[in-house]
């Protein structure tokens, strides 16, 4: 297929002002008939021919204003229709298309999950449904009436208000929902089914009230508490931080089993997955308690990030993603701890979009090409987008930014708009130029930012050059420099933040050194004594900055620094010189060694009970084994990460052995549970300490890890101490899993967790269980959270055993790949991408995953979205 590109963007010829849906589900074949309004747009010569979208469709019947077409009128096949020569004036064209949901595996369009019927429309899906203009920038009224079996689906449900509902004989009945936003048709869903409720009410900051539905299958209403506590304070957060308003009589969420992503934010009827909505202290940990805070968040703010404004074409996906994704971070800020939420994220952004960035799949925040739409769902659109809004805050100041905000809201309500639409509203709120500012959107790669500093005693002056340089990426072989926000302090000697008497070099805003050239030589006057430069205070920019300190300035830094995001980065440089060093060591067949003046450092700020326990469980979760491999960047050897992780681990557990144990000591097992912040973050602290005894192998801290997983009395605490067995490979793993399995087998979100903690297991015969596993009764490839449970976990995060030496790892996902690409490409195509960082190990391995790899690229027939990565991937 030829790719899209986002020059050649032009409006369609037709508008679409309304839409009226006749939905009859019936357990094989579902007829949709689907009148479509059109008018002529400016500019569109009379009779010019209207070509609509399908995808696999299946046409019963076609008419224009009522009378059935003349064949020779109209051409269709399963993925287009064109009507040849349409009135001049405004026409409605009905459509009737047949569809089999139940044999719909790609879970795109409309199909069942456990017998209900839901449908996902982002980004195409709404084409499989019935031929229309399917993309962003045709917004229409829909009207929807759905028909199906009362026992069935005594649940009908649309986009909208409810307007209408009633028996449709035959033991039938039916429900009509109207939507009186124009909407693009990728937000538009329906879901039928037999489905249990939770109502509650939220009175908006005008006094509406809104009736508020999670619907969940029978048996789990008790498990969606959290999740509708959660949509409130968000309705509340977005009104008082955004002043957005909520803006339909219903709002409703809906979770199913078998889902694609994480959740859709269709108007007024969110659907889920029900990971991100069912939650009870025996299933759920408190991550996934975090996350369905985050997700409910992140898709109720899409009304006004998304929804009200949408975006005029998928390029512009990082308007509604990376600013809804920014609006939902600070949502979690608010609700939790904001600097160890800011950890938590800068941790991702590294995992995740670091290597997106730096591989063969890098793209700018704002793609100019693509092949397939459902690939561009990454992280450099969400989490980099998001950093991107982080950063024009911080440049242009709280104030102007909500200024900005506003004049978007107010400019822009209904419209589908650009990323040039958005920065004008700053651009204007700020009276700033931000064409600059604007490259971060356009150019790939992460930047690195090389520091170095001179203190000059006898002048008083303090020079800080920074150099900024913006790799090359595919495509774009050359770079201009970003505008770059580097928060900063001076600290001194006494821990505090030394003042200065004026700067020079570059423009310095507050507390933010603005660079904008690819050098600049920063002067600081009237600096007392030499300071620590503490940079990138808060993480102020995606970037890659290497400033050089030292050892003891970066251990001052991990004590003494004001700023707790500084605090933990100089740790975790810390632990990553040493993991590199020790990566190098083991190599070569040598030891690598842990510094013990950084593990003492360690030690004191884990044992200081004055500081936040969820930041201290940070501290001592040191770089991963993946995050190492990417600091090499080349001749990667997983194995020797692995010895030089495990040996760092095992020597800040023997050396800190007091203060963990008196950590895991001060637990108070009968502590009732409750999934906020603070209890988070003790029991985070706690399973921190237990995991680093264990890695010690010491039979005494394994035993005790064993009664920590029977005596559990909730999922965190149990999934952690489950986790430091079976990698651990404990003596005690295989019972653990056998009474978790005994428990939990009939929960499938708790299977996962089962699945995932056996597929990341360190351990050489991990491959053959994960296979095994496939055939287990709890495993399916049908449904996406068990194949990345079981798969995609192998494949992300078990470095040593997806990297095997002898390839069968890679061969093993590469199959997988193959067998999913006929059910589902969006799920194959993104387990895939484990593969993208392949060019970076040493060459034995690098030969077997460039095989496996050709392996994927020879399959016919292949998917658009298997083949765009693998091509990609490859090239
Ligand atoms: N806007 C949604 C993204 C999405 C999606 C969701 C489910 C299945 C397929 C999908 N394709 C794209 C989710 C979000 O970012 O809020
Ligand atoms: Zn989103």
């Amino acid at each position: 297929a030829p790719a899209v590109r986002l020059a050649d963007y032009a409006p369609t010829a037709y508008a679409i002002p309304t839409v009226a849906l006749d939905v009859r589900l019936a357990e094989t074949g579902t007829l949709v008939t689907a009148t479509i309004a059109f008018t002529r747009r400016d500019g569109t010569p009379a009779g010019a021919e209207l070509v609509l979208d399908g995808d696999e469709l299946d046409l019963v019947s076609a008419a224009l204003d009522g009378a059935p077409l003349a064949p020779d009128a109209f051409t269709a096949s399963a993925d287009r229709f064109v009507l040849k020569a349409p009135p001049a004036g405004p026409f409605a064209l009905t459509l009737t298309t047949r569809l089999d949901p139940a044999t719909n595996t790609k879970l795109m369009g409309l199909y069942r999950s456990s017998g209900t019927w839901c449908t996902q429309c982002e980004a195409e899906g709404f084409r499989r449904i019935t031929y229309f203009l399917d993309r962003p920038d045709v917004l229409s009224v829909y009207t929807v009436r759905m028909e199906a079996d009362r026992t069935a689906a005594p649940v009908l449900l649309a986009n909208g208000n409810p307007v209408e509902a009633g028996d449709a004989g035959d033991g039938r009945h039916f429900a009509v929902w109207h939507d009186p936003w124009p909407k693009p048709a990728y937000l538009f869903a329906l879901v039928a089914g037999d489905l249990a409720v939770l109502k509650d009410e939220f009175v908006t900051c005008s006094g509406r009230r809104v009736e508020l539905g999670v619907y969940v299958e029978h048996g789990n209403v008790a498990r969606v508490g959290y999740a509708m506590d959660a949509l409130k304070r968000s309705m509340r957060w977005d009104e008082e931080a955004f002043g957005r308003e909520y803006d339909l009589d219903v709002f409703n969420v809906v979770a199913v089993g078998d889902f694609n992503m994480g959740a859709m934010e269709n108007k007024g009827l969110n659907i889920f997955n029900d990971k991100y909505v069912l939650a009870d202290p025996d299933v759920a940990t408190d991550a996934d308690y975090a996350g369905i805070e985050a997700v409910i968040a992140h898709e109720y703010f899409h009304n006004w990030t998304g929804n009200r404004i949408t975006c005029r074409d998928w390029f512009q996906l990082c308007l509604k993603e990376g600013l809804t994704v920014f609006r939902d971070q600070e949502f979690s800020s608010d609700m939790r701890s904001r600097p160890v939420k800011r950890i938590a994220d800068v941790r991702t952004l590294r995992s995740h979009q670091f290597p997106e960035d730096g591989g063969p799949l890098a793209h700018p925040v704002r793609p100019e090409t693509y092949k397939e739409i459902n690939n561009f769902y990454t992280a450099t659109v969400y989490e980099k987008g998001a950093e991107v809004i982080r950063m024009l805050k911080t440049l242009i100041g709280d104030e102007a930014f909500r200024r900005g905000m506003d004049l978007y809201f107010e400019r822009h309500d209904g419209d589908a708009a650009t990323i040039e639409d958005f920065l004008a509203c700053f651009a204007e709120a700020a009276d700033e130029d931000l064409d600059a500012f604007a490259r971060w959107y356009r150019q790939a790669g992460t930047p690195t930012v090389d520091v170095a500093e001179h203190y000059d005693a006898a002048a008083r002056t303090y020079t800080l050059t920074l150099r900024q340089t913006v790799p090359p990426t595919p495509g774009q072989p050359d770079k201009l420099p970003h505008v770059i926000p580097v928060r900063f302090g001076l600290v001194g000697p006494n821990g505090g933040d030394m003042a200065h008497a004026g700067v020079s070099g570059a423009e310095v805003r507050g507390d933010v050194i603005v660079l904008t050239q690819p050098r600049h030589t920063v002067v600081f006057e009237g600096v007392a004594e030499r300071p620590v430069p503490s940079l990138f205070r808060g993480f102020s920019a995606p970037v890659k900055p290497n400033v050089g300190l030292s050892l003891s300035d970066l251990t001052f830094l991990m004590r003494h620094d004001g700023d707790a995001f500084n605090r933990w980065q100089a740790s975790s440089t810390l632990a990553m010189t040493m993991l590199v060093a020790g990566a190098h060591a083991a190599r070569r067949g040598g030891v690598p060694r842990a510094d013990a003046a950084y593990v003492d450092a360690l030690g004191e700020i884990v044992g200081d009970d004055r500081l936040d326990p969820a930041f201290r469980a940070l501290m001592l979760a040191v770089p991963g084994e993946n995050d190492v491999a990417r600091e090499l960047g080349d001749d990667v050897d997983p194995d020797a990460v692995a010895a030089s992780h495990r040996a760092l681990r095992v020597a800040i557990g023997t050396r800190l052995k007091p203060v963990l144990s008196t950590i895991l000591a001060a637990e108070d097992p009968a502590a009732p549970f409750a999934p906020d912040a603070a209890g988070a973050g003790r029991r985070a602290l706690v399973n921190a300490a237990g995991d680093l005894l264990a890695a010690t192998g010491e039979a005494a801290a394994l035993d005790r890890l064993a009664a920590r997983f029977s005596a559990a009395t909730n999922m965190t605490d149990r999934l952690a101490a489950l986790t430091s067995l079976v990698h651990r490979d404990a003596p005690q793993a295989d019972a653990a899993l056998a009474a978790f399995v005994e428990r939990f087998g009939g929960v499938p979100l708790a299977v996962d967790k089962w699945l995932a903690v056996q597929a990341t297991a360190p351990l050489g015969r991990t491959l053959d269980r994960v296979a095994a596993l496939t055939a287990h009764p709890a495993f399916s490839f049908r449904n996406p959270n068990r194949t990345r449970a079981l798969v995609g976990s192998f494949a992300t995060l078990n470095p040593t055993q997806f990297a095997r030496r002898d390839g069968a790892g890679f061969d093993f996902v590469a199959d997988v790949v193959r067998r999913l690409d006929d059910s589902n490409p969006q799920v194959a195509a993104r387990i895939l991408v484990a593969f993208r960082s392949w060019r970076s190990y040493e060459p034995e391995r690098r030969a077997r995953a460039e095989a496996a790899l050709r392996r994927i690229a020879a399959k016919r027939p292949l998917s658009r979205d298997v083949a765009d990565i693998v091509e990609r991937t490859l090239a």
